[in-house]
């Protein structure tokens, strides 16, 4: 499966370093709308300096142990916010 790249926001990160919540933007190549969900993370991704709220751009693939980030930084938002 190729990587998908994709943008969010980091909801949260496990304790152990092992999952990423992740507040994603839409992802056509998926067809998903929208939505938070946690995701694996590769041991290579560095996660010492992130922290919950952060937007952030991120890569994953899906793998036999489910969906994984294989690189995840954090990013200027994107997305101007409407309604403030
Ligand atoms: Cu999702």
């Amino acid at each position: 499966m190729p990587l998908i790249t994709s943008e969010g926001i980091l909801a949260e990160m496990a304790q152990d370093g092992s999952t990423v919540t992740l507040e994603h933007q839409p992802i056509p190549e998926l067809d998903w709308p929208a939505m938070t969900m946690a995701f694996g993370i590769d041991e290579s991704v560095k996660t010492t300096e992130l922290s919950a709220g952060q937007n952030v751009v991120f890569k994953f693939r899906e793998t036999p142990q489910g969906y994984q980030v294989i690189e995840l930084q954090t990013a200027p938002r994107a997305q101007p916010t409407t309604g403030e």
